[in-house]
């Protein structure tokens, strides 16, 4: 065997036994690089006579192309080889079941408010929001509430440091400043449901700092009482989840409709523990609501004279404790994992009409 070919298997099993990228770019400068065997071999062919050149010149570059071929092919495989491995430890196993445990749960005042939007939907109703900082304007004085009129004092009010032009804002008392909201930014018919959080100075087993009230808002050219009702009626049937229901209606006093009605629902409270909806001697407080204040639909751009409407709330986070048997509102902001996992709800069963409420 010529002195070539050696050199040639050599150089070959030297770039096979190439374990890494390392391993081989040693082989390829002991080759190739500027000291390399081969480039010394090419170095004596300008010391050779010309026919002799001739001879060899070939010889040395095809053998210096074939280990170039063979040292690319070898990087390519290692690099194969590098990347396979590293897929293979970062592999995952699809077979393995998913935690046997889902670990958060939708709390139920997001369950309630889902549930009561889905109803509301349902019933021709849009969503309508707005900024828990409120201005003073919007969550009182547009409501008929004017600066220094007693019914503030219905209302325990975070005020917020006044602003530089004198205005304040406060953390809205109530969602009826979406009531104002919408009307100034809708043209009637309107039909609004607003969930949301509100906040008062106040806290004992059933009244929190911050809770949730929903508020809704009808407004057209004829509405009356009676459509309030049917409203409630059929908002009660479906998120109690009772073919038939009763509500009796007393006379209130809020600033913002005239007249005011709070509405009362029956339900039987006679055994311990548990309460049924439709039936029994006994009343649960259900929601404030009224006529819209004429003043109210002026303040805030409508004619009085041409439409009328309907405005109901009342607390998100009570509906919540009477319908989940819930006995205090306190845990509900105190994120203890233990009563979220006692009465929160599967993060899955979003609730509709059709697929069930509250399964
Ligand atoms: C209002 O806030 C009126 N804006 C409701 C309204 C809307 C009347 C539209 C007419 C037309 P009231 O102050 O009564 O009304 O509060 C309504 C409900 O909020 C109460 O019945 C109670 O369920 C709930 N609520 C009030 N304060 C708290 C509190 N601190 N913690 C938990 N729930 C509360």
């Amino acid at each position: 065997m010529s002195d070539i070919q050696t050199l040639e298997r050599e150089i070959l099993a030297a770039i096979s036994a190439a374990r890494d990228e390392a391993a081989l770019e040693a082989v390829r400068v002991a080759a190739l690089g500027k000291k390399g065997a081969i480039s010394e071999l090419l170095k004596t062919l300008g010391g050779m006579s010309a026919d002799e050149r001739k001879e060899k010149g070939p010889t040395f570059n095809s053998l210096r192309d074939r280990i170039a071929d063979a040292l690319a092919a070898r990087k390519a495989a290692l690099a194969d080889d590098a990347l396979s491995a590293k897929l293979a430890t970062e592999r995952v196993d699809v077979t393995l079941p998913a935690r046997p445990e889902p670990r958060g749960t939708i709390h139920p005042v997001s369950q309630v408010l889902d549930e009561m939007t889905a109803i509301f939907a349902d019933l021709g109703f849009a969503i309508a929001e707005g900024p828990d900082v409120e201005y003073d304007d919007y969550n009182f004085t547009k409501l008929n509430i004017p600066p220094d009129h007693p019914a503030r004092q219905m209302h325990d009010t975070f005020y917020v440091a006044p602003q530089a032009d004198g205005s304040r804002h406060v953390l809205r008392t109530h969602t009826s400043p979406v009531q104002v909201r919408t009307m100034l930014s809708q043209k009637p018919p309107i039909r609004i449901i607003s969930p949301g959080r509100t906040y008062r100075v106040d806290s004992d087993a059933t009244h929190s700092a911050m809770f949730h009230q929903f508020e809704g808002l009808v407004i057209d050219e004829v509405t009356h009482l009676g459509n309030l009702k049917w409203v409630l009626e059929e908002f009660c049937k479906a998120f109690f989840e009772v073919d038939q229901v009763e509500i009796r209606a007393r006379p209130s006093f809020f600033p913002f409709t005239e007249p005011s009605v709070e509405w009362d629902l029956r339900c039987d409270r006679s055994a311990p523990g548990k309460i049924v909806f439709g039936t029994g001697n006994d009343w649960l407080e259900l929601a404030g609501s009224g006529m819209v204040h004429p003043r109210v639909l002026e303040m805030c751009g409508i004619d009085p004279e041409k439409y009328q409407g309907f405005a109901f709330g009342g607390g998100l986070d009570r509906l919540a404790m009477l319908k989940y048997g819930i006995p205090d509102i306190r845990p509900f902001f105190e994120s203890d994992l233990r009563w979220l996992r006692h009465y929160g709800f599967a993060a899955l069963d979003i609730p509709t009409l059709d697929g069930g409420l509250s399964r």
